[in-house]
C-alpha cells in the first residue's frame, strides 16, 4: 500500500512538473525587418548576436529580414531589437 502511494504521488509530481515545464518553455517567433545589412558578414554579425537570445535565427540580408524563435522569460521582443541595434542595423517588428 505504501508503495502505491508513493508512486501514485510520483506520477502526480511528475506530470505537474511536465505542465510546469511546458508554459515555462512556450516558443514564439518574431519576425523583423533590418535595415542597413549590405552583405554576408552583415547578416552573419546580427545572426551571432541573436543567436544569443533565440534558439533559432535567421537572418537574410538581401530580403532585409530576420527571424528569431524564442522562448517566453528567457527573452523579449525589446531584447531581441536592441540585440538587433546593438549590431548597428534598425530593426523593426513585421507584425
Ligand atoms: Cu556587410
Amino acid at each position: 500500500m505504501k508503495i502505491l502511494i508513493i508512486v501514485v504521488a510520483g506520477i502526480l509530481l511528475w506530470s505537474g512538473g511536465a505542465l510546469l515545464a511546458d508554459e515555462q518553455h512556450k516558443s514564439q517567433t518574431l519576425n523583423m525587418k533590418i535595415e542597413g545589412m549590405t552583405c554576408g558578414m552583415c547578416e552573419a554579425k546580427v545572426k551571432r548576436e541573436l543567436k544569443n537570445l533565440c534558439t533559432e535565427a535567421a537572418v537574410d540580408y538581401k530580403k532585409d529580414w530576420g527571424r528569431c524563435v524564442y522562448e517566453e522569460g528567457k527573452a523579449t521582443p525589446e531584447q531581441i531589437l536592441n540585440a538587433v541595434k546593438k549590431t548597428g542595423f534598425k530593426g523593426t517588428l513585421i507584425p
